[in-house]
C-alpha cells in the first residue's frame, strides 16, 4: 500500500511542476538518505531460499538504492501472506503491490494466462524464452492488462514439471489410472490429469508438504528444483521426468498501485524486476544441471519415461481439442506459431 494518499502524491508533483516543469518527482540515485515515501509488498509462495526469492530481495535492495530510499518493497516470501489463491485477492484489492503467480493459477482469473501449460507444448528452454519474451507473452500481458493487473515484461522461470509419487512409480500413463495425485489450482491442470486417467486434488502449494506426509495425496508434480527446495522429497520416493508442461511465473502489480507511482519509480521498479528475472532464470538453468544428483543422493528412484506416450493419451482424451476450443483460434495460433502444430 502506498504511504502517500493519491491526493499528497498529486500535490507534490503539481508543486514541483510549478518549480520547474521537467524535474522527476524524485531525484534518483542522488542526496541523502530519508524514510521512504512508498511502503510497498511483494509477496510469493517460494521458500525463502528458492531463486525466485532471493532475486526478488535482490531487487527490492537495487530499487531502494536506486530511489535513494524513497521506494521500500518489503518481500514476503513463503505464502507469508496467505496461499496463492488468498494472496490473488489481496493483490486485486491492492493490500498487496507484487505478486508472483504461475500463469496457470493466474487462469483463475485470466483464463489465457494458462496456455504456455498446455502438455507437452515446449520442446526446451530456447522455445520458451522466445514464446514467453515475444508473440505469446506479449498476447497474455495484454490479457492480464484488461483485468486490472499489470505483469513485468520478463517471466520468472519454475521450470518443466516432473510427476512424483509416494506410492508406485509411475512408468506409463496406465500408471496414472486412478493417481490420487496433487495439482495446484487451475481449471488447465485438473483438465490434464483427468484427460490423463488421474484423479486430481486441487491443493495450493501452501499445503502441499502436508498432503503428502498424510496421503491426502500419493503424489503431485512440479519442477526438480522445487521438489528439492521445498523438501518434497522427504515425503515422495518416485520421480518420472515427464516434463508434461512448462510453468513459470508472472510478476504480477496492481495496475492502480503501480500507475500511481511517478512513472520515474514505475520504470526503476520495472527495469530491477525484469533484471531479477533473467537472474532467476541463469539460477535455474544452473540448479538444473546438478539437482537430479542431489535427489537421488537424497534417495528418490528415478523413472525415465516414454514422454510422447503421455502426449498420445491426452491427445486420444481429446485434450487438444478442447483446450484449443476454450483458447480460441487466436490464442492458439500464437502458441502453434511458436512452438509447432499441437493437434
Ligand atoms: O503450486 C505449485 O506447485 C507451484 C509452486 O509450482 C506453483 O506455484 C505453480
Amino acid at each position: 500500500m502506498l504511504n502517500m494518499s493519491r491526493r499528497a502524491l498529486l500535490a507534490q508533483g503539481s508543486a514541483l511542476g510549478a518549480a520547474g516543469a521537467s524535474l522527476p518527482l524524485f531525484a534518483i540515485g542522488s542526496g541523502p538518505a530519508r524514510a521512504a515515501d512508498f511502503t510497498l509488498k511483494l509477496a510469493n509462495n517460494s521458500p525463502v531460499t528458492h531463486p525466485q526469492s532471493v532475486r526478488a530481495q535482490e531487487a527490492a535492495e537495487r530499487i531502494k538504492k536506486a530511489t535513494n530510499g524513497a521506494v521500500d518493497i518489503q518481500v514476503f516470501p513463503n505464502n507469508q501472506l496467505g496461499t496463492d489463491t488468498d494472496m490473488l485477492s489481496q493483490l486485486r484489492s491492492g493490500a498487496i503491490d507484487f505478486f508472483t503467480l504461475s500463469g496457470l493459477i493466474l487462469s483463475t482469473l485470466v483464463p489465457a494466462a494458462s496456455i504456455n501449460g498446455v502438455g507437452f507444448a515446449f520442446k526446451d528452454y530456447d522455445t520458451v524464452w522466445k514464446a514467453m519474451d515475444g508473440a505469446l507473452g506479449a498476447y497474455v500481458r495484454s490479457e492480464i492488462d484488461k483485468r486490472g493487473l499489470t505483469a513485468m515484461d520478463k517471466m520468472w522461470d519454475n521450470g518443466f514439471r516432473q510427476i512424483t509419487s509416494s506410492t508406485k512409480p509411475i512408468k506409463t500413463p496406465a500408471d496414472l489410472k486412478g493417481f490420487k495425485i496433487r495439482v495446484p489450482v487451475s481449471p488447465l491442470w485438473t483438465s490434464m490429469f483427468t484427460a490423463l486417467g488421474a484423479s486430481p486434488i486441487s491443493i495450493n502449494f501452501a499445503e502441499v508438504y502436508s498432503a503428502l506426509q498424510t496421503k491426502i495425496a500419493e503424489g503431485q508434480e512440479n519442477p526438480l528444483t522445487l521438489i528439492q527446495i521445498a523438501k518434497l522429497y522427504e515425503v515422495q520416493k518416485y520421480v518420472s521426468l515427464t516434463s508434461h508442461m512448462w510453468d513459470g511465473f508472472w510478476m504480477l502489480a496492481n495496475k492502480k498501485s503501480f500507475n500511481a507511482l511517478p512513472p520515474d519509480v514505475q520504470k526503476v521498479i520495472a527495469q530491477e524486476l525484469n533484471k531479477a528475472a533473467l537472474d532467476e532464470r541463469a539460477d535455474i538453468a544452473s540448479l538444473n544441471g546438478t539437482v537430479a544428483e542431489d535427489l537421488k543422493a537424497k534417495g528418490l528412484i528415478f523413472e525415465d519415461v516414454d514422454k510422447p506416450a503421455f502426449r498420445d493419451a491426452l491427445k486420444q482424451a481429446g485434450f487438444y481439442a478442447e483446450w484449443k476450443k476454450k483458447y480460441g483460434d487466436e490464442a492458439w495460433g500464437i502458441l502453434e506459431s511458436q512452438v509447432g502444430t499441437l493437434s
